[in-house]
């Protein structure tokens, strides 16, 4: 029927018709709160490129994680900044490093925070890549021994998820295997399956102080243009013991993201990455847009291409202004 039995304006006149027949909804428990970590205490350090993001000292990274866990928020994911760097990314998996320590914090703070910690080398090496240098070239296999030691000591910490975002071929096999090795078989592996190389993470490189001192990552994490090796990364990773499967960046890879939610029936995340989050923020700060609209409309527009879990930097503002 067309036109005028048919009248889609009918269901949009009020918002109490809008908010019935509202196809795609966030909640909190969607949404997971990416956290950066460093040495000292009483540490709490604005991130320029991200306005509302800090550099947290662990002490003040448990205050943040009461708070979010107060929002109704699920789940954290840490990065660590430490102070000391090298070729082989020691702090990484060092017992009294700084995520370690910050796991065992929050955990005994906030026990019912789900703690997730990023699995990767750039931010403890001295030459910013997110594996181990061999011939001026990142070196696959012995990268993926730092990267198992890395999630093992996460684990032993109490992590409840390790993420690698590596992009190493076969660190999730290497990393289930290190798991189950340990004793840590329960322990979950969300991995950043289709990560590419993009121009979206400038603002977290600055907040992790991780760019690559020579080269790029283009070598390791994948091509922009290509969505069917997506699929192909995503499907080894499935195969090689990945719980959870992330698309990232977000906004500019949705139809990556809708291709893998009708290909894979696992749970699906997507990383609305820093370079996305300080978009808006900056221009909302110049008047240009409605920032906390246009957020919202940016995480909806995640969720409805097919992800279950948002990582993303404007998880507590979104979280404080859903309906409850
Ligand atoms: O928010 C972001 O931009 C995330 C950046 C992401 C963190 N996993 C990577 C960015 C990069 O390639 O430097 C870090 C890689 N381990």
């Amino acid at each position: 029927m067309s036109f005028p039995i048919t009248r889609l304006r009918r269901l949009r006149r009020s918002e109490a018709l809008r908010r019935m027949l509202r196809e795609t909804r966030l909640s909190r428990d969607d949404l997971v709160y990416p956290l950066f970590v460093v040495e000292g205490s009483g540490v709490r350090a604005p991130v320029t490129s991200m306005p509302g993001v800090f550099r947290l000292s662990v002490d003040a990274l448990v205050i943040e994680c009461k708070e979010v866990h107060d929002l109704g928020i699920p789940a954290v994911l840490l990065f660590g900044v430490p102070d000391e760097k090298d070729a082989r990314g020691s702090g990484a998996d060092a017992a009294d490093g700084v995520v370690q320590r910050a796991v065992e914090a929050v955990k005994s703070a906030v026990p019912g925070l789900c703690v997730v910690t990023d699995v990767c080398l750039c931010e403890y090496t001295d030459h910013g890549h997110c594996g181990l240098i061999e011939d001026g070239d990142v070196a696959n296999d012995p990268s993926l021994v730092r990267l198992a030691e890395t999630a093992v000591s996460h684990a032993r910490a109490g992590a409840d998820v390790v993420a690698p975002s590596d992009m190493m071929d076969g660190r999730v096999a290497a990393i289930r295997a290190a798991l189950d090795g340990g004793g840590f078989d329960a322990v979950p592996i969300l991995s950043y399956a289709a990560k590419f190389a993009s121009a979206y993470y400038g603002p977290f490189r600055d907040a992790a102080e991780s760019t690559p001192q020579f080269g790029d990552r283009r070598s390791y994490q994948m091509d922009p243009p290509n969505a069917r090796e997506a699929l192909r990364e995503m499907r080894l990773d499935l195969e090689e013991g990945a719980d959870i499967l992330m698309v990232k960046p977000a906004l500019p890879y949705l139809d990556v993201l809708a291709r893998a939610r009708a290909e894979f029936d696992v749970p699906l995340a997507a990383y609305h990455v820093s370079g996305e989050y300080a978009m808006v923020r900056a221009a909302a700060e110049r008047g240009w847009i409605d920032g906390d609209r246009a957020m919202h409309e940016a995480l909806i527009a995640i969720k409805r291409a097919g992800a279950d879990l948002i990582l993303t930097y404007a998880a507590k503002d979104v979280a404080a202004q859903l309906v409850p």
